[in-house]
């Protein structure tokens, strides 16, 4: 394991007894979700998981360590500070000048596979942005998968997304997609996106198993498992419609690109909507744990 990256001692115990172990991003937290919520949701999301025996470890780069599994001082700076959204090509940056980065998805899964944990839960998943063909703007979420072994919840990806285009992605990237208890794709907010997936798995024993035999057959790619959020939780579509459209239109009058687009279009999206949506983002963020917590723990029961 690299020496720069440091795990808290209840994770590398966790681990060297090979109890389970869920990995949670930080970028969720600095930029996908508002002060003070944010600070109560990364809390909430541990507590989840340890209440069901699982061990957390929220992931983030602190004064130039990326660590993997936070103190409860950790926890409150990745939710008071204002840090940096960091992807992977930015983690040897922050490490190398002692700055300090929220983890996106790619950050916490390169971070989290290092460390040895094989489960990770998050809200969404980043891809392809609609327009991609000519900005070009692929979230490295897809591109780091394609070589990290960790099994990732999410609720799919955003219908801010190109849905289409990033399910393309993962085929071509040979990243296998799980529909849990479901073959429609979920679109975060909304439990079907119109797009069906070729595989539904029962539950977390099946995961486990598919776990097990993509290493047995050498693969080194991650897992996606599309959990959609229950539909009694789920975001009334009409008004999910109107609002995404206010988004776009706001994002485009203001000029954003580049890695600032997924947090302007959720904040835009969490006023626009009265703060619906954020409730939404919370219901299905607190669900994907809980299945993480499942999975790692049949996990840790499979001989391996
Ligand atoms: N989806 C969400 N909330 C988020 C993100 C995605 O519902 O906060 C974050 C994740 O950290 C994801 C990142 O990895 O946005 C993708 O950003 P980009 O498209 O710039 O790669
Ligand atoms: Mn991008």
């Amino acid at each position: 394991m690299s020496t720069l990256l440091k795990r808290s001692d209840e994770v590398a115990a966790a681990l060297a007894d090979r109890r389970p172990v869920v990995a949670l991003e930080s970028t969720i937290i600095s930029h996908g979700l508002p002060r003070p919520r944010n600070h109560g949701a990364a809390i909430e999301f541990e507590t989840i998981l340890r209440d069901a025996g699982v061990t957390p470890a929220t992931v983030a780069v602190l004064d130039g360590v990326p660590r993997v599994g936070l103190d409860a001082d950790g926890v409150r700076r990745i939710a008071e500070e204002e840090l940096s959204k960091a992807s992977v090509r930015d983690l040897p940056v922050l490490a190398g000048t002692g700055a300090s980065g929220a983890t996106t998805v790619a950050a916490t899964a390169h971070l989290a596979a290092k460390a040895g944990i094989r489960v990770f839960a998050t809200g969404g998943l980043g891809g392809v942005h609609r327009g991609a063909s000519e900005t070009f703007d692929e979230s490295a979420d897809l591109s780091t998968l394609a070589v990290t072994p960790i099994t990732v919840v999410s609720a799919g990806v955003k219908s801010v997304l190109d849905i289409a285009a990033t399910l393309e992605r993962l085929e071509t990237l040979s990243v296998p997609v799980l529909g849990y208890g479901t073959r429609a794709f979920p679109s975060f907010w909304l439990r079907e996106s119109g797009f069906e997936l070729d595989w539904s798995v029962a539950g977390a024993a099946e995961v486990a198993a598919v776990m097990r035999a993509h290493d047995q057959l050498g693969h080194r790619q991650g897992i996606v498992v599309a959990n959609p959020i229950p539909a009694e939780q789920q975001w009334d579509p009409a008004e999910h419609d109107r609002v995404l459209a206010e988004a776009f239109a706001a994002a485009d009058a203001a000029g954003v690109r580049g890695k600032a687009v997924t947090p302007f279009l959720l904040g835009f999206i969490v006023d626009a909507s009265g703060g619906r949506s954020l409730e939404v983002n919370l219901d299905l963020a607190r669900n994907n744990v809980r299945v993480a917590g499942a999975i790692a723990t049949e996990w840790s029961r499979m001989d391996v």
